[in-house]
Formats: C-alpha cells, structure tokens, sequence
C-alpha cells in the first residue's frame, strides 16, 4: 500500500525550503498543509536538504509523502501533510539552489538551517569572513554556504527577473529576518568589484525578510514509532516525524509576493514577533537547555524522566519565572502563567521521549541566544541569576569534563562543534572556576558582554567544582538556596520602598 496525503498535492512550487529536517516537516509544512485545504493555491514546497542524502532519498522513496505522529500519553494521531513538490541534496546539486531562488514562481524561502547555519562570528558581529566554506563562496563557483546560497541566488534574480520575494527565517534567533537580511548584504558588499551592487538595489526594492518564532517540540524519530506508524497508517513509512500537540507560530506580516493562509494551521501574524521570541528563546528553550543538563548529569535519558526528579522541576520553576520571565516583555494576549503552566505539562510528555542528548547538543551556539542577556540584565540590578549560573556549570560539566568526572553517558553523547576545544581547556585547567574563566573570557562562548561578569564567571565555576566534588543534586541545592536568598532580599527591599 501507498501512504496517501491528506488532501491533494499542489502542482506547482511557489515556496523553496532550505533545511529539510524532522522540524520543517512538522511545522512549516503542516502549516501550509493546513494553509492549502483551506484554499488549494500554487503553494507546493520544494525542500532543499545541505548535504544528508538519507532524508531525500527516502522522501523520494514515498513520492515526497511522510506522516507527522502528535504523541501525547493519551494516544498517537496521523496526518500526512503532502505539500512538497520536490526535495534534493543542495551538496549535490548547488545550481538548482541557485535557479530556485532565481525562479519567479517561488516566492518565499524559508530557512531552519539551525543557529549553526548563518555563518555568523558572534565576536565581531558580522558575516564570519574567517570560515572557509563562506571565504569560497566569496570568492566564486558554486555557493556551498546558506548565507551564499541565499545571496548568489538573489544575484541571478535580480539580473533575470527581479520578481518580488520574502525570506523567511524559522530558526531559534533573535530578531532572525533582520539577522538574516544583514548578513545577505554584508555578503553581497564584500564581494570584489561592487559586484553585488544589483542585488542590493534589488533588495531594497523587492525583497523582505519578516522575522518569525517557531514552536514545536520535535524529538528524533525511532524504529518503534516507525513500526508503530506503519501499523496505524496501513501502509510503510519509514521517516514518520514524532512532534508534540502543541505548536505554535507567530509571523511578521511582511511578504513582498504574497503567502499562504497559513493562519488556518493557527499562526498568528503580529507585529510582536520580537516579544514572541524573547519569550519563546529564554522560557521554552533557556529552560530546556537547564534541565537538559541537570538530568542528563542525573542520568536521565529523557526531558520528562529529568523534570519528574523534584530538584530538576524546582530548578526549573526557578530560573522560569526568577530569572528568565523579569527579562521579557509578554506579548499582548498572551496569558503568561497558562503559557508557563503549558511548558511544564510539554516537558512533561512522557509518550514523546525527547532525549538530554539531543536538547543539549550543540549548547555552544544555542546557549548564545538564551543566556547571556537575562543573566546581564539581572546582573545589572544587582542579582546573582544563580541558575542560570547553573545552566552553564551543567553545559561545562557535560562537555568539558575535567579530567576524573564522569558526566555519565546521556552527557559523553551529546555533541558539540566546541567539544574539541572545551576539551583541551578542561585538560590544562586547575578547577572549575579556572574552566569557566577560560570558556567565557578567553573563549566568549557567550559573546563579550558576559566575557567581563567576573562575579557570573566565579559562581559558574564554583558550580562545576560542586558538580564535580559533591555531586549535581547538592549544586542544584546550592544553586536554589542563592536564588531563594535572592527573592528574599528583593521582596525585603520592595516592602522597604513601598513602606518609605
Ligand atoms: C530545544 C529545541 O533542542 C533544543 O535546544 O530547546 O529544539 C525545542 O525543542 C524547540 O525549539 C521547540 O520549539
């Protein structure tokens, strides 16, 4: 038997997709599954994987059919969003990239590339004219990074057609459409001769760049849900992608050649993405990163069996609403103790399994857009943000053991484009707090403003070493005690000034 989609396939592309993983499946796709039996438009979506052949080639195997199963303990649901029109290796055949963007027909790009994918130096800020793979496309042939893709394309646009486009950045970044835009241009001036000088008009003529957040929680696939897929399905599907029930999108309402309705999946068009973000990157995702390392260190597998332990769900509560909430400003309409109340019940899915592995890889870009901020902002009111201290003692102590701790093997899986260097540190340090002054002030793991916190930097490291000599249960303790110290002190200080 064949797996049939939903409704009917659009005939025609209009979006082209860079990123084609588990998450683009279950989010942008669903939406605009959603989108087209609401309205059938010309809206199919040709995916674009980097380099994994796995992922087309089995798309390809299913005529470009999947199903996304929403997991929940009350039971397992099937739809088989069939929107894509397309799907190739972009490694494999980089002008087709190229032509894509250049074509008319397609009128958005969206993009989850994952904050690795952006080609970004968060020391100087801009495009990282360090990185090899970016210095290539610079310098000519077929563009191999996203950023020149994304540039070359809007190039060969510009001279063929000019028509109207939007790019739609869907990763975990702050203000990501005009993080996405900057580097574009920055890349189309640093090219010799002001040879990107047409496109840049071009863009400043008919290009946007919306920014928007994306929300759903999408573990890696297994052989059991495959099975499990199949048996419901009636027919085989091999690449099934588990997500959560909950989901979530808010857009900026910018398109230059119009969009899908992709309100009829649930998105919200705003102007509020910014608050959106903040509230996403720092409550959902800073949070996630908290428990990932705690259980992992705890030896849990999963983020439910790590926020059932009462230390990890306390630690949690703590830096949600003590740390993490005073530092963002809640979108209008949006109910903050329910949407907290929702996190705690979605880490909680049990049926889900979302492991510490996969939430707490890849910490050294992702921790960059959740940490460093609220921790300044406390630090500027004069408040030690304790768990988020923690937060980096749980990331060291995973990545950068020192030598004789055993992080266990949740955290030995984890994987990381810094472990290399994270490890070489931890081999020629004293202690932790030397490890944490290493990683944050020579290394800017979290950009330069925290770089300089010598009080954040010693209580991180004094951490690690409580990690490692007592045990991660007695630096939770420790980490807690501060924070309720803390509160104590703050509500102390607001009776004082109310009663002044
Ligand atoms: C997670 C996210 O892996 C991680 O770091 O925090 O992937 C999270 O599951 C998604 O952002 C949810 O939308």
């Amino acid at each position: 038997m064949m797996i049939r989609a939903d409704h009917a396939v659009p005939s025609r592309s209009g979006i082209l997709h860079l990123g084609l993983g588990s998450f683009h499946r279950a989010h942008q796709a669903v939406y605009t599954a959603a989108a087209l039996s609401h309205a059938p438009d010309d809206w199919g979506i040709v995916g674009v994987a980097s380099r994994s052949h796995a992922i087309v080639d089995a798309m390809h195997a299913q005529h470009l059919l999947y199903s996304v199963a929403t997991v929940s303990p009350s039971g397992t649901s099937l739809t088989v969003p069939g929107v894509h029109t397309g799907a190739f290796v972009a490694a494999q055949q980089p002008d087709r990239v190229v032509a894509f963007l250049a074509d008319p027909d397609i009128r958005v790009v969206t993009l989850t590339v994952t904050e690795n994918g952006y080609s970004y130096s968060p020391a100087t800020q801009h495009l990282d004219l360090d990185d090899p793979t970016l210095r290539a496309d610079l310098a000519g042939g077929h563009p191999r990074s996203t950023i020149g893709q994304l540039a070359r394309g809007l190039q060969v646009r510009a001279a063929l057609s000019g028509a109207p486009l939007s790019v739609l950045s869907c990763d975990n970044l702050a203000a990501n459409g005009a993080h996405t835009e900057k580097l574009v241009r920055e890349f189309l001036q640093a090219l010799p001769g002001g040879e990107g000088q047409e496109a840049l008009a071009f863009l400043d003529r008919s290009v946007t760049f919306p920014s928007s957040m994306v929300d759903r929680i999408v573990p890696a696939t297994t052989d059991e849900l495959k099975t499990r897929v199949s048996a419901l399905l009636g027919a085989r599907d091999d690449i099934p992608v588990p997500a959560e029930p909950f989901t979530m999108w808010a857009v900026e309402d910018r398109f230059a050649a119009g969009r899908p309705g992709w309100e009829a999946g649930g998105a919200v068009f705003t102007d509020e993405v910014g608050r959106y973000e903040q509230m996403k990157v720092r409550l959902l995702n800073g949070t996630h990163s908290l428990i990932a390392y705690l259980g992992a260190l705890r030896g849990s597998a999963t983020i439910p069996d790590a926020i059932a332990l009462d230390d990890v769900a306390a630690a949690a509560r703590a830096v949600l609403e003590g740390e993490y909430e005073p530092s963002i400003e809640v979108p209008s309409g949006v109910d903050i103790r329910r949407y907290e109340e929702q996190l705690f019940e979605r880490w909680g899915n049990s049926a889900l399994g979302h492991r510490t592995t996969q939430v707490g890889s890849d910490g050294s870009v992702k921790l960059r857009q959740r940490i460093p901020e609220p921790a300044l902002q406390a630090l500027g009111r004069g408040e030690m943000p304790h768990l988020i201290a923690l937060t980096v003692a749980g990331y060291l102590s995973c990545l950068a053991p020192l030598p004789g701790f055993d992080p266990g093997i949740h955290a030995t899986a984890m994987t990381d484009a810094a472990r290399g260097r994270l490890a070489s540190f931890a081999a020629n340090v004293r202690d932790g707090r030397e490890l944490a002054q290493r990683v944050i002030t020579d290394l800017q793991l979290f950009g330069t403003e925290l770089a300089h916190q010598d009080a954040f930097i010693a209580r991180a490291g004094e951490l690690v070493d409580t990690i490692r000599q007592r045990g991660v249960e007695v630096a939770i303790a420790d980490a807690l005690a501060g924070s309720e110290g803390r509160m104590l002190e703050t509500s102390q200080n607001t009776r004082q000034e109310a009663g002044r």
